[in-house]
């Protein structure tokens, strides 16, 4: 199954917005397999950032993602990758289609909510940046669970 790592931004948590991100992932038919809600370390933020360490925006973003409590998850499911990146939508929230996140909750692309994972070798990077590997559960123990005792 296909892993990719989530991080519903600061302005995300400011506004309220976990339980409605969280569920537009659970409806489209993916899994949260490990999720944390902390103030990102400057030293995650820069390592997870690190592609846009020579652009003019680096320091206002590690500003941005450290700036208060962001929720980090492992999401997972078939294509998590690519559908997640759709389900966000483009970057710049002027771009991003309505029924995308940014596209229904942003407006700018220096508060855009959320990040996703954009390659299988992104994907890997970041979470093992942001997780152990005990602290992710196996996919398959979520149908495990019995809903009668
Ligand atoms: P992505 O989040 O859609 O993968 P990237 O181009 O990888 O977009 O940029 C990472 C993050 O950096 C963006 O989500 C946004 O928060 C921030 N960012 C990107 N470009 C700009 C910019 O031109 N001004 C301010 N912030 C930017
Ligand atoms: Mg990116």
């Amino acid at each position: 199954m296909e892993q990719t790592y989530i991080m519903i931004k600061p302005d995300g948590v400011q506004r309220g917005l976990i339980g409605e991100i969280i569920s537009r992932i659970e409806k489209r038919g993916l899994k949260v397999t490990a999720m944390r809600l902390n103030v990102m370390s400057s030293e995650s933020a820069k390592e997870h950032y690190k592609e846009h360490a020579e652009k003019p925006f680096f320091a206002s973003l590690i500003e941005y993602v450290t700036s208060g409590p962001s929720v980090s998850m492992v999401v997972e499911g078939k294509n998590s990758i690519a559908i997640m990146r759709a389900v966000n939508g483009a970057t710049n929230p002027v771009n991003a289609l309505p029924g995308t996140i940014r596209g229904d909750f942003a407006i700018e692309t220096g508060r855009n909510v959320v990040h996703a994972s954009d390659s299988p070798e992104s994907a890997k990077r970041e979470i093992s940046i942001h997780f152990k590997d005990t602290e992710i559960v196996s996919y398959s123990k979520i149908d495990e669970v019995c809903l009668y005792e």
